[in-house]
């Protein structure tokens, strides 16, 4: 028997809550209410542990961008893990499913991407990041060059690096973060900052808070600047096209590195295959995770580009960072495949050109359901901004949770999507048909109008 099938639903929430502490979560609340139990999914669709269907718009976690159940991957990794589970890549040694992957990902990066270093994870991707950004001013003879510039409600993972990238203000007050030379800037989202502007203008006025920084921490100091293409975690912000070459022309005046965050936005999440070439950025290094194994298995890394690997190459000897799991046999097996899947069916090409836009009139449409102040996509995420009054886009009062209230609609009507404080948003996997777009849809618009029948029973609006 599966085990799965082992237990009831009950029974597997009771162990749950007596054992597992899960990431983001309020503990006793959780244990209270109890787990939603997954137990097995299909293309687009997942099933509970009471065998109800749900569509899931969020790609597991922004990651199955080829869809659950693809045997390519998985007999990816069955093979791997018969011929070598794993092994590592410190002193001296090498795995074929690593070199291969890095010669891959070499060549489906932008062309300044010639060296990859693997990771686990995302967040240990960033952690590198920090740590190879240090290493490469201190080699430039900069060591005063330190800082890394980031953005209020980016998310750039959970360790402590990670977390003081980021720039969520919760987590900043759990452990002491940020750590010491990361500072943040404002987002480039339009909604808070830029009405009465054009969304082009405020474009160039975010990407100018930026230079601001610069010159008040002196250029000196100032090593690097992170940022996710599109904001994913906080909300799917995404900025004007006018913001990622202003960022760029900054960071080339100034000489310092440009971060490009893909662990959302790589791997055809926007319609390219990274989402610094749908906004026409030329990062110096990319990390990446999620998308890379579609999530089938744990795999991150940083993909460095010539500038800093020719310093850390030639002039760095032993750079003292790693991880167990660097390049993984298994995990690179399977990148592998999803990434040959991803090229064989097109995925990239089909979100730029068919799905993609499809995506976009729906959500066009959505516009005018009378709870929808906004609604943006790009590529294949999207979000809709959920107002009290379309005039000048007021919101609802914070203690109404507007957002909580829909997303507990769709969780009811089998359809996951996030809701992040009063924007709804989704990133479905990118095998998604546009057959599966309208059926989604529909399903999006059946749980707005629960919640306005909610907001007007209960006076919110
Ligand atoms: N960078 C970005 C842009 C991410 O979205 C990470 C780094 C960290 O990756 P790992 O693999 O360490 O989790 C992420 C992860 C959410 C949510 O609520 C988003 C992420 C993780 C957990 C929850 O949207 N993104």
């Amino acid at each position: 028997m599966q085990l799965a099938q082992q237990r009831t639903t009950q029974q597997w929430q009771a162990a749950d809550a007596a054992h597992f502490l899960h990431p983001f979560t309020d503990f006793q609340a959780l244990a209270k209410k109890g787990s939603r139990i997954i137990t097995r999914a299909e293309n687009i669709y997942l099933w509970d542990s009471e065998g109800r269907k749900v569509l899931d718009a969020m790609s597991g976690l922004w990651c199955v961008n080829v869809g659950y159940g693809q045997q390519r991957l998985i007999d990816a990794a069955t093979q791997q893990l018969r011929e070598l589970p794993f092994y590592n890549a410190f002193f001296q040694t090498a795995t074929p499913p690593a070199i291969a992957l890095a010669e891959l990902l070499s060549e489906v990066t932008p062309p300044q991407f010639q060296h990859v270093f693997f990771t686990g994870s995302g967040s240990e991707g960033n952690d590198t990041v920090v740590r190879m950004v240090r290493r490469y001013w201190d080699l430039q003879g900069q060591p005063q060059r330190k800082v890394i510039i980031s953005r209020r409600n980016a998310y750039h993972g959970s360790t402590m690096a990670g977390a003081s990238l980021g720039g969520m203000a919760d987590m900043h007050a759990q452990g002491g973060l940020p750590i010491p030379d990361i500072v943040h800037i404002d987002q480039p989202y339009w909604v808070q900052h830029g009405q009465g502007m054009s969304r082009d203008e405020f474009g160039l006025v975010a990407a100018r808070w930026l230079e601001d920084k610069i010159l008040e921490l002196g250029p000196e100091r100032v090593a690097a600047f992170i940022g996710e293409p599109v904001q994913g975690a906080g909300g799917v912000i995404i900025p004007a096209a006018t913001y990622w070459p202003e960022v760029q022309r900054i960071c080339d005046k100034y000489g310092i590195l440009l971060v490009s965050d893909e662990v959302i936005c790589g791997f055809g999440r926007t319609g390219r295959w990274f989402g610094c070439e749908t906004f026409g950025a030329r990062p110096d290094l990319m990390t990446f995770a999620k998308g890379v194994t579609s999530g089938y298995i744990p795999l991150g890394g940083v993909m460095v580009g010539d500038r800093v690997a020719k310093t850390l190459i030639e002039q760095g000897g032993e750079f003292e960072h790693g991880y167990t799991y660097s390049g993984h046999p298994v995990a690179c097996a399977v990148a592998l495949a999803n990434i040959g899947l991803i090229r064989e069916l097109k995925l990239v090409e089909q979100v730029h050109d068919n799905t993609g836009p499809y995506l976009a009139e729906a959500f066009a449409s959505l516009r005018e359901h009378p709870l929808v102040g906004d609604a943006e996509t790009c590529g294949l995420m999207g979000a809709l901004l959920l107002v009290k009054d379309k005039a000048g886009l007021k919101p609802f009062d914070r203690t109404v949770g507007i957002g909580m209230v829909c997303r507990g609609h769709c969780f009811a009507n089998g359809l996951i999507m996030r809701a992040v404080g009063n924007r709804m948003i989704i990133a479905p996997p990118l095998v998604m048909t546009r057959a599966q777009i309208d059926e989604m849809t529909a399903l999006i618009r059946r749980c707005l109008d629960l919640t306005l029948a909610d907001a007007q029973r209960e006076g919110w609006l």
